[in-house]
């Protein structure tokens, strides 16, 4: 038996030698200290072993054990780290390699226009108000004061969607739902898009942009009006811009206007952009007609309120030059990529 214990030993300590993966040294543990072992099958047949023999061929059995298991455990330890050390090697990253550039994207015109507007007007104490594009009539029309036979509501200019509903073809029906839910003081700008049933050209798109504002509180009136958009093309387009509001008719107010600025490209003195005339028209405006506050329970003996109706497209296109209105809709990288800032 004991020298069945030094063969095992070195047996043990040869194939260690040549086990080269910790999946190979188990494999050795298993066949040495495992259930069915050869050093686990000497061990058990130490119990049949005369009293003379046992202590001896005991602590000799014990050592080789000891010894073995020791010597496949540094194996293991050795393998492990090596094994670590070259992951660690294969998995090294380069700190100081150049990083992968990302593209970034940049604004829509437009929303460059509606985001500068929305700060603008948040300056003058105005809030932001949005609601659906997919508006019912009596929000677009019949609350402004349209009447049924207005030539607004023809099928020639308004989408019309099944139940009774409409894309909106101006923010205004964003401005009733606010003066229907609060009461005054009222003072908010509404940006969004808006519908009209026009063929493509330069200057025309079934989609396009507007923001429209509503103050309603006492005692408004159309100095305020004037008062307030004075301040805002001033600090839209420069503090030597001027203002001049031309009488027009709108359902919704009354007295209504146009309002023009100086051209912001030649100062006034006439150029392209302001056909020579040194003007430009921003949009529409005036006080608030009675009829539209009764409808919102506000009472026009108490409350007077100013209303304005501005197209962005065109403001967009004299700001960044753009000569056609096509460009903003078709979402072409190479022209939206010239707006970065
Ligand atoms: C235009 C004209 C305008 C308004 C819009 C308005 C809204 C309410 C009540 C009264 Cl809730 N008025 N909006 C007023 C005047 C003109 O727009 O030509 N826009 C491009």
């Amino acid at each position: 038996m004991k020298e069945e214990l030094i063969a095992i030993r070195e047996k043990a300590d040869e194939s260690l030698a040549s086990a080269l993966t910790p999946e190979a040294v188990e494999e050795l543990r298993v066949s040495l200290l495992g259930k069915k072992g050869e050093l686990t099958r000497i061990l058990k047949s130490l119990g049949g072993l005369g009293p003379e023999e046992r202590p001896a061929m005991g602590q000799l059995a014990n050592e080789v054990r000891l010894h073995i298991e020791a010597r496949l455990d540094a194996a293991r330890r050795a393998l492990l780290s090596k094994e670590r050390a070259a992951r660690l090697a294969e998995e090294r990253i380069d700190v100081t390699a150049p990083g992968t550039p990302r593209q970034m994207g940049c604004r829509h015109p437009m929303t460059i226009v509606i985001d500068e507007l929305k700060e603008l007007f948040i300056g003058m104490g105005f809030e932001i108000a949005e609601g659906p594009e997919v508006e019912l009539d009596y929000y677009n029309f019949e609350a402004l004061n349209i009447p049924a036979n207005h030539p607004a509501k023809d099928e020639q200019d308004t989408f019309y969607a099944d139940g009774g509903l409409v894309l909106r073809t101006q923010t205004s029906s964003v401005q009733i739902r606010v003066m229907e839910k609060k009461k005054p003081p009222i003072k908010i700008v509404a940006p969004g898009k808006c519908y009209r049933s026009d063929a493509v050209d330069a200057t025309h798109s079934p989609v396009f942009h507007q923001i429209e504002g509503l103050v309603v509180d006492r005692d408004i009136t159309m100095g305020d009006l004037k008062g307030s958009l004075d301040l805002f093309a001033k600090q839209l387009f420069g503090e030597d811009t001027r203002t001049r509001f031309r009488p027009h008719h709108f359902p919704f107010t009354e007295p209504s206007a146009e309002m023009d600025v100086s051209c912001f490209v030649c100062g006034g003195k006439g150029c392209r952009v302001c056909k020579d005339s040194g003007w430009v028209e921003l949009g529409g405006c005036g006080m608030v007609h009675p009829n539209v506050l009764r409808m919102q329970n506000i009472d026009p003996e108490e409350y007077t309120g100013w209303a304005f109706g501005f197209g962005l497209e065109r403001m967009a296109m004299a700001r960044f030059g753009i000569s056609d209105m096509r460009l903003m809709f078709e979402n072409d990288v190479r022209f939206l990529g010239q707006f970065k800032r």
